[in-house]
């Protein structure tokens, strides 16, 4: 299959997360996606094209147009602030407090993120940018005809909300390719999230709608990021109830275990008979992965792909977490390999 990739995710280079209190050198880093390109190409999976650019209509479909704006503007607003370090939010909406955007840019970072993590400095908004495209590229691929197409998203996505930053991602890649897939007359989209960690953003905004399934396969939140949603009794809500579903399971979990709720969310997604299935890959289930607690190992990616294969749709990757950046590129393209058989 196809890769969509471009240079441009370089620009996401921070020099700091906020982790134990102190700022350490970024887990999300672009050795990342060089790594997961290079494997792509050392093992032939096809051809490697660059993003077309889309603007910014698809992205808004999914996004508010005061977080888009906010994102675009919010280095320089920053800067001229006369700040001397990378923009991290420090304060939030607290229980009882009021949701209104303020004006001053401290203010407007905790207004529209979750988390600390995702420290933001220049080149950030051009790489995000580029990301959407990448994924909306690979849609349009797919939507053409291609049985599959791999958008080598960086930064990730799904941890974004339609107006919320954090987890290292800034527009949801996932959710603007389903939402595309929508606009395009594709009556049903299914998103599966194999990720380590919950999707949160992604369901949030199909969370009240029947059109897109959402599906996410992760690590307990009572025990892991994002901590504040990801729970199994969330199902969805008016159009959207029976439409979104959470699979957690415990830490050590090997795939022999994890592969269950994969067979469960797949007989789902069979049943929801979508035009199309959007897969929000993250490899960070990975035994070595520094952040997580799976024990997947590198040939079980091979077999996620073959069963996602299995459900013989139009499927785009987009790419999400993973952090062995040693191993990332064996794990990302056994995935693509197991698809293609
Ligand atoms: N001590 C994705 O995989 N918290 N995002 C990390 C590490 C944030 C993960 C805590 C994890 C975000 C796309
Ligand atoms: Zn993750």
């Amino acid at each position: 299959m196809k890769t969509v990739f471009s240079p441009l995710h370089s620009l996401r280079s921070v020099k700091t997360e906020l982790d134990g209190g102190i700022l350490i050198e970024p887990h999300e880093k672009p050795s990342r996606a060089e790594t997961i390109l290079a494997r792509v190409k050392s093992q032939t999976l096809g051809e490697v094209i660059e993003p077309e650019e889309f603007g910014l209509a698809p992205v808004k479909r999914v996004h508010t147009p005061d977080y888009v704006a906010f994102l675009e503007h919010c280095w320089a607003d920053w800067v001229a602030e006369g700040k001397p370090g990378e923009a991290i939010p420090a304060v939030w909406c607290g229980r009882g407090m009021r949701p209104r955007m303020p004006k001053d840019i401290d203010g407007r970072l905790g207004y529209f993120s979750f988390a600390a993590e995702t420290s933001i400095s220049a080149g950030t908004w051009e790489a995000a940018c580029a990301s959407a495209n990448v994924a909306l590229t690979a849609q349009k691929l797919v939507a053409n005809g291609e049985r599959a197409a791999f958008a080598l998203c960086r930064p990730p996505g799904h941890h974004a909300h339609a107006d919320l930053f954090g987890g290292y991602c800034f527009f949801n890649n996932a959710a603007i390719a389903a939402q595309a897939f929508r606009d395009q007359g594709y009556e049903r989209v299914a998103i599966l999230d194999v990720d380590f960690h919950h999707g949160n953003g992604t369901q949030a905004i199909f969370y009240d709608r029947s059109d897109v399934l959402t599906i996410s396969l992760h690590g307990d939140p009572d025990l892991v990021f994002p901590h504040f949603l990801g729970f199994e009794d969330e199902t969805g809500e008016a159009e959207g109830e029976g439409y979104n579903l959470n699979i957690i399971y415990p830490p050590g979990t090997p795939y022999s275990e994890w592969s269950k709720g994969l067979e469960t969310a797949c007989k789902r997604i069979a049943d929801f008979q979508p035009g199309a299935l959007i897969i929000a890959l993250g490899v960070d289930t990975f035994e070595e992965d520094p952040i997580s607690f799976f024990k997947l190992k590198s040939k079980d990616y091979f077999s996620l792909g073959q069963r996602i294969e299995h459900l013989r749709l139009p499927t785009v990757f987009t790419m999400e977490g993973g952090y062995d950046v040693d191993a990332i590129g064996v794990n990302v393209v056994n995935v693509m390999q197991g698809f293609e058989g």
